[in-house]
């Protein structure tokens, strides 16, 4: 296949890159950290979206290499910051489910923050519901080595997979992170409202924290905020920015 081709030279030719979206604190406004998302930089095209060949590298297994060059690059960013003077901010990284199950994500992610001798906690996994419910003892015992290493870890789009909170209750996890999807109706849908203030009361009583995605307006993060959300990430603060914009915007905050 011509694209699982261009996949394999764009790890060699070092064509990604991570963009970076900032996640503020909802009470403070104060930026805690980012989201890296992956971009491809094709050659003679110009920028590739992850979700225009993240599924074709998870169909391929090229996932994994590439998994492991978004958790490098991201220990490497990080290390950057703190070097530069930066305050330390936690960085979440995605994983698929094919890295939980089919790679020693606890030894790659050891080795990376070895080698970019960084503090585990500001590191955090972002899996979907889905990528934890596959193989569900496998999952559980690599969340609970992630864990004990202090690596912290979210559940991504959550609300939209089958688990509930009770069952997610045997993983050790940090964070939920709202599907936007349910961020988008608040506003005008009591039901997505009922929805999220439960979900929050919930997180909250079981020691989880909780980010709205896709907070794009003011009276949203107003709502969410007085619902007791933690922390936002969406258009309204800033789409996912290059290294060097997203620094630029944590200083401007600050
Ligand atoms: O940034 P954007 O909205 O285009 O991202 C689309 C999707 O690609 C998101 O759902 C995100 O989870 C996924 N994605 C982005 N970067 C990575 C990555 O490094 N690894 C994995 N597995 N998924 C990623
Ligand atoms: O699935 P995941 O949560 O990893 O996807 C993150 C993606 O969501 C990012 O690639 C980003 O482009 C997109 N995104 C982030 N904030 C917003 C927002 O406020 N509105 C919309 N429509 N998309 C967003
Ligand atoms: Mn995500
Ligand atoms: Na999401």
């Amino acid at each position: 296949m011509e694209i699982e081709h261009n996949l394999r030279r764009a790890l060699e030719q070092d064509e990604f890159e991570l963009h970076f979206q900032p996640i503020l604190s909802a009470r403070t406004g104060e930026v805690s950290g980012a989201e890296a998302l992956i971009r491809w930089n094709k050659p003679g095209y110009g920028t590739v979206s992850p979700s225009d060949f993240i599924p074709i590298a998870e169909e391929t297994g090229l996932i994994l290499p590439i998994g492991e060059w978004a958790l490098r690059a991201a220990c490497r960013h990080v290390r950057g910051w703190l070097d530069a003077g930066r305050e330390p901010l936690t960085v979440s990284v995605n994983c698929s489910a094919r890295q939980l199950q089919r790679q020693d994500l606890p030894g790659i992610a050891a080795a990376l923050l070895e080698e970019a001798e960084l503090d585990a906690s500001l590191i955090k996994v972002e899996l979907t519901e889905s990528a934890v419910m596959g193989d569900v003892d496998h999952a559980i015992s690599v969340l609970n080595r992630l864990h004990a290493m202090n690596i912290k870890i979210s559940v991504d789009d959550f609300g939209t997979g089958y688990s509930s909170l009770a069952y997610l209750k045997r993983f050790p996890i940090n964070t939920l992170k709202i599907d936007r999807s349910f961020i988008n109706g608040i506003l005008e849908n009591d039901d997505d409202r009922a929805i999220i203030s439960s979900i929050i009361a919930m997180a909250h009583s079981l020691n989880l924290s909780i980010v709205a995605e896709g907070v794009e307006n003011e009276e949203q993060l107003a709502l969410l905020r007085d619902l007791g959300c933690d922390e936002i990430q969406g258009y309204f603060y800033s789409k996912p920015l290059p290294a060097d914009r997203f620094m630029a915007f944590v200083d401007a905050r600050a």
